[in-house]
């Protein structure tokens, strides 16, 4: 039987990485693009080059969102029987920073490889997945986020993430394009890029207990995210892909901890005894050993606006595409701890 070839935008990143190696063991060939960068960028995906197996399967081109003729081209040339589109500016804080930059990668990127597909008459030929985000709910205030769900992003990653959600609808309602939005929430792993607060909390933590580091700095510790596991979002994505009709889905665990639960159990599994002094800005976590600083807030990680409160339910993937997460928030901490203490070794 004919292999699926599977076209990956943003294979360097978190999900490019889980999703390759998902779509590998699924015998597909995959076409990754990586943009061109002064460092080498392609880290997390190093070791399927390694694999023997993998190897002739997975090839790598230089491409970039902002830049049409590439994502043209690519398409062209690789006629792919699935897109997915992970490549974004994804950090909300620096969207405040880079807004404009992040609406052209994050927004036009997604019509630019919308475009592509209907110029080269591939609508009945691919099938397109686009990675939507909780930050596109924001600031709403119902208690679970759905499909059902306003839209109130609080960013200008949130904001851009509702163009490319409506454009993907509006193309497949144009041009009958199989196109499918995940509307995910956050999906954390041992290789979570290092600035996003699981990470960061865990990498700071673990570098304070060996000696490397004195203290570490948040922001606001009362946000509430509901946190699943990179490899078992990625598979919600294929599956969106596999179904009869395109449609939109909601991935999420359905359970939100604060920034503050997510230290006490990280720390704890780490081996620290902590204790909460102070408010607001001046709240601070103590070392019950030792008595010294463990965490200080800093303004600077504060957001202009502040995405408080997410919770996602996932009952229409739970029901039409079998899905449901399987890592918990305990097994996705020690995992990202394991990894974090072999590689210092
Ligand atoms: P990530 O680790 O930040 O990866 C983003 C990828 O996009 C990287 O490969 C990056 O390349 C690439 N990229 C950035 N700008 C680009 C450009 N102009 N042209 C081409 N590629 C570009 O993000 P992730 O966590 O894997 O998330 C994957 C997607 O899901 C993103 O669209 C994100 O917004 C969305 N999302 C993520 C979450 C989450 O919790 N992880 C939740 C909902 C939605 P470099 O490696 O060169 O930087
Ligand atoms: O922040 C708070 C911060 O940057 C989580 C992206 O993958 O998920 C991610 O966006 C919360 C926020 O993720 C620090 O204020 C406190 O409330 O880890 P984060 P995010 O903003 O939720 C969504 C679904 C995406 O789509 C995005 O692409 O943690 N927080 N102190 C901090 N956050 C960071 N980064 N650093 C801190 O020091």
């Amino acid at each position: 039987m004919k292999k699926k070839v599977a076209l990956i935008f943003g294979i360097t990143g978190q999900d490019g990485a889980y999703l390759s190696k998902f779509l590998l063991k699924k015998n597909y060939i995959v076409y990754g693009v990586k943009r061109r960068s002064s460092i080498i960028n392609t880290h997390r995906i190093d070791d399927i080059y390694k694999d023997i197996n993998s190897k002739s399967n997975f090839i790598l081109f230089y491409g970039d969102l902002t830049d049409t003729s590439s994502i043209y081209n690519l398409i062209k040339k690789t006629r792919p029987n699935e897109v997915y589109n992970l490549a974004a500016q994804s950090h909300v804080q620096v969207s405040f920073e880079v807004p404009e930059y992040s609406a052209e990668v994050n927004s036009l990127g997604a019509l630019r490889i919308l475009e592509a597909i209907k110029n080269l008459n591939f609508e009945t030929k691919v099938k397109f997945y686009q990675a939507g985000s909780s930050e596109m709910f924001g600031r709403t205030k119902d208690k679970f986020q759905n499909e059902k769900t306003s839209f109130y992003p609080a960013s200008p990653y949130g904001v851009s993430k509702c163009f490319a959600h409506w454009i993907t609808i509006n193309y497949r309602e144009a041009y009958n394009i199989f196109a499918c939005n995940g509307i995910l929430f956050n999906h954390e792993s041992p290789i979570r890029g290092e600035t996003f607060v699981t990470r960061k909390i865990i990498q700071g933590l673990i570098r304070i207990k060996n000696g490397n580091q004195k203290k570490l700095f948040l922001g606001n510790l009362y946000s509430k995210r509901d946190w699943g596991h990179a490899k078992d979002y990625v598979e919600a994505m294929w599956k969106m892909l596999q179904q009869k009709k395109p449609g939109d889905y909601v991935i999420a665990t359905g359970k939100t901890f604060t920034i503050k639960d997510f230290v006490n159990r990280a720390a704890k599994k780490i081996g620290f005894k902590i204790k909460w002094v102070g408010k607001g800005i001046n709240e601070k976590a103590i070392n019950i050993e030792n008595s010294k600083i463990l965490i200080e807030c800093k303004k600077r990680y504060f957001r202009p606006v502040e995405v408080e409160f997410l919770k996602g339910n996932a009952q229409k993937a739970k029901k039409l595409l079998k899905w449901s997460p399987k890592i918990t928030l305990d097994n996705l901490i020690d995992e990202m701890i394991d990894h974090e203490l072999e590689n210092l070794s």
